[in-house]
């Protein structure tokens, strides 16, 4: 471990013992304020960046500078986890909210509407001129697609997280804070949708997934690739997502309260109704069939599925696979079973976007446009 890794970590450690008895001024706790310009005098030259804390490992504390997996997450607060990076002063004028402090496999829908609903209030404002999430890795990839959906503004969002948590050796929560808010703070992010980057890698949001449980280079975009690097504190895109996204779209979450129920049932062999029977008798208005290969329905499901759907719940075909096309009325007569085919959507991705379509219409024909269109 470098010197600096070590100071690092010793910093932190003392920060976390002493951010319980300062607490930080330049930081609205309150994340119903609006954000102001940190206590320094802004740098007039440098772009405001909101750091919007949520908790997960890039806030969790291990018990020794050792500890990689069995630490606690969401234990660091936002102004200690921002003070822990002095470089950020010097490529932004950085405020911190903390908006929620979870481990993100707890996320609800309302974290994900309060979040929302927080971003689109501060980038309305003219003195903000981008917004980095800090936010657990387990369901970043909804997180992300879900905010590509709903926030009204092409302005950078870019989300981050880390594998280690903020007390280890070579943790990587520093550098992927530091590079989002390069991020979030550059011409080159607008316009781009909601991004993910950790590990110098700049993901789509609607399109990144996490792919291994425990690496620091556990998110990829299967087959499609990320848009870029983060290069000596640059952004360098090579590409652009297709899909509406962000000011695009049609969404709007401003004046919703709660999101429709949609469930995911998953397949395996030998599986049974009892899953989707019960998410039926719960009330879902939505289920996502995760099936095997082309996103396949097992002969056994085919009926109850066709059950669900005479009772007005919407059914939309994903795969378990993790990419790929789900072809419509390739493995299912989708026409006539009136189901909708998730395009490349995985199923936790495809849910976020059978939430935000039943808030808006049960009509299938104009929810299959919306997974080709979004
Ligand atoms: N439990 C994980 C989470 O909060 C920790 C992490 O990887 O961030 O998503």
């Amino acid at each position: 471990m470098s010197l600096g890794g070590k100071s690092r970590a010793f910093a932190l450690a003392m920060l976390v013992g002493a951010s319980l008895a300062v607490p930080h001024v330049s930081f609205a706790q309150d994340s119903s304020a609006p954000a102001t310009a940190a206590a320094t005098a802004p740098n007039p030259n440098l772009p405001h960046v909101v750091i919007l804390c949520t908790g997960g490992t890039i806030a969790g504390t291990g018990a020794t500078s050792t500890t990689t997996v069995g630490y606690t997450a969401a234990k660091v607060g936002c102004d200690t986890l921002v003070d822990s990076v002095p470089e950020l002063k010097k490529v932004a004028n950085v405020t911190g909210e903390q908006v929620y402090q979870i481990a993100s496999e707890s996320i609800t829908n309302d974290n994900w509407l309060k979040l929302s609903k927080r971003i689109n209030e501060l980038l309305k404002q003219d003195n903000v001129d981008g917004v980095v999430v800090t936010h657990g890795t387990d369901t970043i990839e909804e997180t992300a697609y879900f905010l590509d959906l709903t926030v009204k503004s092409k302005k950078p969002v870019v989300i981050v997280g880390s594998m280690r948590p903020s007390t280890a050796i070579s943790a990587d929560g520093p550098i992927n804070l530091y590079n989002a808010v390069i991020i979030a703070g550059s011409k080159e992010a607008v316009g781009k949708g909601v991004l993910v980057c950790l590990d110098d890698q700049i993901n789509a949001g609607r399109e990144v997934t996490k792919s291994n449980t425990s690496t620091t280079d556990t998110f990829r975009t299967p087959d499609l690739g990320f848009l870029g690097y983060m290069q000596d504190n640059k952004p360098h895109f090579y590409r652009t997502s297709t899909r509406l996204n962000t000011a695009d779209t049609e969404f709007d979450v401003s004046n919703l309260t709660s999101l429709p129920q949609v469930d995911i049932v998953y397949a395996y062999g030998n599986y049974n109704s009892l899953a989707l029977d019960a998410f039926v008798k719960a009330g879902a208005k939505g289920i996502v069939h995760a099936g095997p290969g082309d996103g396949s329905v097992g002969a056994q499901m085919v009926g109850p599925l066709q059950e669900a759907r005479k009772a007005g719940v919407v059914v939309v075909r994903s795969a378990r696979v993790g990419s790929g096309i789900i072809a419509r009325n390739g493995e299912q007569p989708d026409d006539k079973y009136d189901w909708v085919a998730s395009d490349n959507l995985n199923p936790q991705k495809a849910r976020i976007l059978l939430m935000l379509a039943l808030t808006k219409t049960n009509d299938t024909k104009a929810i299959q446009d919306m997974f080709w269109k979004y």
